[in-house]
């Protein structure tokens, strides 16, 4: 029974932004030029809220996500502030409609922002509240499908900011041109660079073995998703054939798709998306998965939460770093010296710069 003092769910506030992107990021399979992003406080009897970020790729799906979070407000109102009994709760809830897509968005929002407020209600940075300590997670920067040029150019200014591994989007017309691009970024990064590829999902399995063939003596970290991210046999066929090891996870819905992916042996490592995983209850039980069979983790986008939560995970490879949503953030993760910084600041670290949330308010 919940103690009399226990704080609870008393409702949401929910606002939808739009932030430019300084540059444009492109991918094989689509280009990113702004972040339509959903703002959820979850506001507790006890004054103090929790925050948290959707990300809902397309503009025209903003308005609908934003107001799905709303209406499920009323569902956990007056509720304790337990994030693991309320995903249950709603998990159940759901079970009819299904929770992927906007369901699954807003689930996610709505588990982030309660682990928020617990780790504030109680004073503690969300590292702490799950038992972890902070410390300097290594990582990544994202480099866009831009040609030779502009991946070289990208890659060199990610060497000189200090850090050690670039992720580049290929899956250009033909494997040479992708072959050109990642040793450009060499030449320019410097061989000590960490490099990664990115096909998001633009070839068929067996255009991905034939490309891996040639890319296998170029030294890459991972290729990710060579394939369509949920056809699990054909990503296993991939990884079967590819002496370089193959990343996926940034569209596995739930632990479940991980799971499935996991007994297909499609991927080496995991990289879930801890919006589409499930918010933070999602990423423990990722976590957890990936332990138990001994696969690493990195993350897809939200550094902030991210961050903390690999401090928490055992088998934690690589952070993706992004800074697209820093200009709402009162403290974005900072980078120092090739790693990024996890403060102790309580909460997830997502607290926002309201001026700039209402400049870019949707
Ligand atoms: C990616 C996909 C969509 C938006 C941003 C980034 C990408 C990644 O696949 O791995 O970062
Ligand atoms: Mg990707």
């Amino acid at each position: 029974m919940p103690r009399d003092s226990s704080p609870t769910i008393q409702g949401f506030r929910v606002r939808a932004v739009r932030v430019p992107m300084t540059e444009p990021h492109q991918t094989a399979s689509g280009v990113i030029t702004e972040s339509p992003l959903v703002l959820t406080d979850v506001i507790t009897d006890t004054g103090i809220s929790g925050h948290s970020i959707v990300f809902t790729y397309t503009a025209a799906a903003l308005k609908p996500t934003a107001e799905l979070i709303q209406n499920f407000e009323t569902l956990v109102k007056g509720d304790v502030l337990a994030p693991a009994e309320v995903e249950q709760k709603l998990a159940k809830r759901f079970r009819l409609l299904g929770t992927q897509g906007l369901v699954g968005i807003a689930l996610a929002a709505i588990d982030m922002a309660l682990w928020d407020a617990l780790a504030r209600v109680h004073s503690m940075p969300l590292v702490r509240l799950l038992g972890g300590l902070e410390k300097p997670v290594r990582p990544y920067g994202a480099v866009g499908y831009d040609g030779v040029q502009g991946c070289a150019k990208a890659a060199e200014d990610w060497a000189t900011r200090g850090f050690t591994g670039i992720k580049a989007k290929i899956g250009y017309p033909t494997v040479q041109e992708d072959v050109a691009v990642v040793r450009a970024m060499r030449k320019a990064a410097g061989d000590d660079m960490v490099i990664m590829v990115d096909y998001n999902q633009c070839l068929t399995p067996t255009e991905a073995v034939e490309r891996l063939r040639i890319l296998d003596d170029e030294g890459l970290t991972w290729v990710e998703e060579p394939t369509l991210a949920h056809d699990y046999a054909g990503h296993a066929l991939v990884a079967r054939e590819a002496r370089t090891p193959i990343q996926c996870g940034e569209n596995w819905w739930g632990t479940l798709d991980m799971q499935h992916a996991i007994e297909a042996q499609a991927s080496d490592f995991v990289m879930p998306d801890v919006m589409k995983i499930g918010g933070v209850t999602g990423w423990l039980r990722a976590a957890t998965l990936a332990h138990t069979k001994g696969i690493r983790v990195s993350n897809h986008l939200w550094p902030e939460i991210s961050a903390r939560l690999l401090c928490c995970t055992p088998t934690a490879h690589w952070l993706e770093y992004v800074d697209w949503w820093n200009p709402i953030l009162a403290e974005p993760l900072r980078v120092e010296k090739g790693m990024a910084i996890v403060g102790d600041a309580i909460g997830t670290g997502v607290e926002w710069n309201e001026d700039v949330v209402r400049r870019f308010a949707a």
